[in-house]
């Protein structure tokens, strides 16, 4: 099973800790595409060397190659947003997990999107509960027929 997981890189790495938490919890269940988005980089350093084009085309590549997008959203991020978007033109299942204790409000764009499964956690534990939810019920079901 091969899982996306979006979480903000330019938008803030606040959260980076909780993503590579998350990302840990994912690898249980499949081969996490995106494991890079956890590590310890800062924004505005070079990150890969590799250049926007480069990183845009190959992730473009891993979405459409995804059985599952996991998007962590609390921390508002364009390339999170488009990652979404894309995902859901290409029809995959895409889990939101969102804090509402962040401070943040969640854009409407994705809170008010049908077309994902949009959640509420407050814990690490919640969340990591959420997401084995979400992947033994879209397992359950072939894609396109899953009740979100
Ligand atoms: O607008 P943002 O930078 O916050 O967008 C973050 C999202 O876009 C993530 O979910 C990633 O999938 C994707 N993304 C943005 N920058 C990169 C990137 N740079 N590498 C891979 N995906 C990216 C290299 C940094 C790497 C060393 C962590």
């Amino acid at each position: 099973m091969k899982i996306y997981f979006a979480g903000s890189i330019r938008g803030g790495r606040e959260d980076a800790a909780l993503y590579e938490e998350l990302i840990r919890y994912l690898g249980t269940f499949g081969h996490v595409l995106t494991e890079h988005i956890g590590t310890s980089i800062s924004h505005g350093h070079s990150e890969t060397g590799l250049d926007d084009r480069s990183i845009h085309n190959r992730d473009l590549r891993w979405l459409e190659a995804a059985d599952f997008v996991i998007a962590e959203v609390s921390t508002p991020s364009l390339g999170v947003g488009y990652e979404i978007a894309c995902a859901v033109h290409l029809k995959k299942r895409v889990l939101c997990l969102y804090r509402p204790g962040t401070g943040k409000r969640l854009s409407a764009m994705i809170a008010g999107c049908d077309e994902v499964t949009n959640t509420e956690y407050d814990s690490l534990q919640e969340a990591k509960a959420l997401i084995k939810r979400f992947i033994d019920t879209a397992t359950a079901s072939p894609p396109g027929d899953e009740k979100r």
